[in-house]
């Protein structure tokens, strides 16, 4: 009887838990699209048949069921970001959860312990960038009602994110191109150079080796609101203070912000509020979310919210309140040669960073700031002497510098203590790199697949000092965990779960390791992750993961993305021959070949082969092994000496060549190779001097007395016409094609 009772008793607590712990239960679909955002009809991928996926909403305490049902032929996984969750649930496809396979169904089930702006994502190669991204909204338990409206911006290219991924790694500025049909210079040519008066400053950026740049690197044909170029929110009054939840849900676009009804408060930053700070204007790193509220203040109007691309190209709009459209000012373009001579003034001969002595951290001063007009000011309205003054004392905090307040993260605090529970604390500091010319991203110069996953205990505090000495800036997003960033405010300092950082800054942001499994803390830039950039944290003695029965071969699934290969192959299609080259390379590994066809036999063909790996985190040296092979018959007694008085194997030539190549200053590059057959040879060669924005200068010499020199005017992302000279072949005139 006595056991009855106790039984009785456990069942109604049961029940008590099961009212109080809400099961919500989602069903996703994901399927193959096609969708038209930029008059092009386009591959996407759509969850329940819409981009972005469905918003999900929660309480917290509830239970999340939700079922991934994949329709698609290929795999896909969904990882919730920033949500503190057991590791198997995180979703990054064979690190945590495995994958989900083509249609089958996959449960993830979850208890939801906090409140806030979070949203979800395709962990699976590049599929977040084809429309796998929605918004996670958890409200507060007995929240009192509030005004709220969900942004969730995003970027669409019409181009495939796989030919966005490769041609990243081929320097190809095509997306510069197009950028200068909506802003003059974005190619940064000798042309636009000469016409900005910034000739020196160009040859000095490539003096340092630096191709043109420009804040962002991929172009967009379009930028989405909830899926739209604009939204509109008729349906708040004048007075009404809303809490607007933005999500960066881009694979690689930073938003800055500004709205036409005034002031912006920012409340919550990646989910987790913060003492209230009003701003004018402020940035969204990638995968960031920021809560802000945002005041009415009048009916009859439509006051926007503009959210434009960093590089300011194009922008996207929420429209709040019904009525006359009020715009919010625009962004005025960059000034491309101001920011290029910063950038000169800080990169030193061996291709790091010099912050001359500026400290810079939490983005208090936007190494940018001198490529914004409405900071800096137009050149005849110079600041006066007031704020020159200025200049000495604040240089650090560019908002001194100017009448509005931007955001960084120096102004963000915690209303709550967040102090970390005592423990011993271990220190690890990362040196964020990256290689722009072959798109290499890293942490001290070592991919995701370059290094072992860092052990990490429960109980124990972890402290990251992160240096940035690249040339972009990075959103480091941490798994499972929120970190504070240590800004000042110190008991108070704010916890988030992605952390900006600019070119040339030190942060230090720290969290509790009270988890268990392996979390990922990677660059949140879609092709900066893919080309390397993160770090896994591994509990030591955590319990198998029953997702992944054999973790060791499943993580190479995980390296497999970085370690990934590329191909360019080009061939000019001239009147006197064809010629051409193609590459196949990874982060450090090439295969090249280059040929040369003629018409006849005077003009013989030559095709040579090298197989080498880039030293050094610039990757301007690269020792190789090749083969060359090379046929031509010449007139009877002619014989041709190369510089050194060695007879020329050029006619028939069946060699194994030793050489290297090294990126001199001006980004010549020097090859010298030695082959089997005893000969040395000495060429110095340079592509891609862009003359104009479509116009383009190549030239190479040799010591065997070869030389070349053409231009390439480009018609598009695959053709080119082309004329050049070549001392064995003469003057040749005809198309280039580029892939
Ligand atoms: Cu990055």
């Amino acid at each position: 009887m006595k056991s009855f009772r106790i039984l009785i008793l456990f069942m109604l607590c049961t029940l008590n838990q099961l009212v109080a712990q809400k099961k919500v239960r989602y069903d996703l679909y994901v399927r193959d699209t096609l969708v038209n955002f930029a008059g092009k009809e386009k591959h996407a991928y759509a969850v329940n048949g819409q981009i972005p996926m469905p918003e999900l909403h929660f309480t917290e305490g509830d239970t999340a069921e939700i079922f991934i049902h994949n329709e698609l032929r290929t795999e896909t996984s969904i990882h919730w970001h920033g949500l503190i969750i057991p590791n198997e649930q995180d979703g990054v496809p064979y690190l945590t959860t495995a994958p989900i396979k083509a249609k089958t169904t996959h449960l993830y089930k979850f208890p939801i312990v906090q409140s806030g702006t979070y949203w979800y994502h395709s962990h699976t190669k590049l599929q977040e960038q084809s429309g796998m991204y929605g918004a996670f909204i958890i409200h507060k338990r007995n929240a009192p009602p509030m005004k709220e409206y969900t942004l969730i911006l995003s970027d669409w290219t019409n181009m495939k994110p796989f030919e966005v991924h490769r041609r990243l790694h081929m320097a190809n500025d095509w997306s510069a191109i197009k950028k200068a049909k909506i802003q003059k210079g974005a190619v940064q040519s000798y042309g636009d150079a000469i016409a900005a008066g910034s000739l020196k400053t160009k040859f000095t950026n490539e003096w340092k080796r630096m191709l043109a740049m420009d804040v962002s690197d991929v172009y967009y044909d379009k930028f989405l609101s909830n899926g739209k170029p604009e939204i509109e929110a008729p349906q708040f009054k004048a007075g009404d203070k809303v809490r607007v939840r933005i999500i960066n849900g881009s694979s690689s676009t930073y938003f800055w912000l500004n709205y036409a009804g005034g002031q912006m408060e920012v409340a919550a930053s990646d989910g987790m509020d913060v003492v209230p700070v009003p701003v004018d204007r402020m940035i969204i790193a990638v995968a960031e979310t920021y809560d802000v509220l945002l005041t009415i203040p009048e009916d009859s109007v439509a006051y926007e919210f503009l959210a434009t691309s960093e590089d300011r190209i194009r922008n996207t709009s929420l429209w709040l309140g019904r009525g006359t459209k009020q715009l919010a000012s625009p962004l005025k373009p960059l000034k491309y040669f101001d920011g290029m001579k910063m950038m000169n003034d800080m990169m030193k001969m061996n291709g790091n960073l010099d912050d001359m002595g500026m400290n810079m951290s939490l983005q208090q001063m936007d190494m940018n700031v001198v490529m914004y007009p409405e900071i800096t000011g137009e050149k005849e309205e110079k600041k006066d002497h007031d704020h020159d003054s200025r200049l000495d004392n604040d240089r650090y905090n560019s908002n001194a510098l100017s009448d509005i307040v931007t955001l960084n993260y120096a102004m963000l605090k915690s209303p709550v203590k967040t102090t970390l529970p005592a423990g011993p604390t271990r220190v690890l500091n990362f040196t964020l790199s990256g290689n722009m010319n072959r798109y290499v991203w890293s942490i001290d110069n070592k991919t995701v697949s370059e290094t072992d996953k860092i052990l990490i205990k429960k109980g124990e505090n972890i402290r990251i000092v992160l240096y940035n000495n690249s040339m972009m800036r990075h959103p480091m997003h941490l798994h499972g965990h929120f970190f504070r960033i240590v800004n000042g405010y110190g008991d108070y300092s704010p916890l988030k779960n992605v952390l900006d950082i600019m070119p040339m800054e030190t942060d230090t942001i720290e969290f509790a390791a009270t988890e268990s499994g392996d979390w990922f803390f990677h660059c949140h830039i879609l092709y900066h992750m893919m080309s390397g950039m993160g770090r896994i944290f591994s509990y030591e003695n955590s319990p198998p993961n029953p997702q992944l029965p054999n973790p060791e071969k499943a993580i190479k699934k995980l390296y497999k993305d970085d370690r990934e290969f590329h191909f360019m192959v080009q061939n000019d299609f001239a009147s006197n021959g064809n010629d051409g080259e193609m590459m196949y390379m990874n982060t450090r590994y090439n295969l090249q070949a280059e040929w040369r066809l003629g018409y006849n036999d005077m003009h013989g063909y030559e095709v040579e082969t090298h197989f080498g790996r880039y030293i050094g985190k610039m990757q301007w040296l690269f020792p190789y092994v090749g083969i060359d092979y090379r046929y031509r018959k010449m007139g009877i007694d002619e014989v041709e000496k190369n510089i050194f008085g060695q007879k020329n194997t050029k006619d028939i030539r069946q060699a194994l060549c030793f050489g290297v190549q090294y990126t001199l200053p001006l980004l010549i590059v020097a090859d010298a190779r030695f082959d089997t057959d005893g000969k040395l040879r000495l060429s110095l060669m340079r592509e891609d001097i862009p003359l104009t924005k479509r116009l383009r200068l190549n030239f190479m010499g040799n010591s065997d007395l070869e030389y070349m020199a053409g231009f390439k005017y480009v018609l598009d992302k695959n053709f080119s016409l082309s004329a050049h000279y070549d001392s064995d072949m003469g003057l040749g005139g005809g198309f280039t094609f580029t892939y």
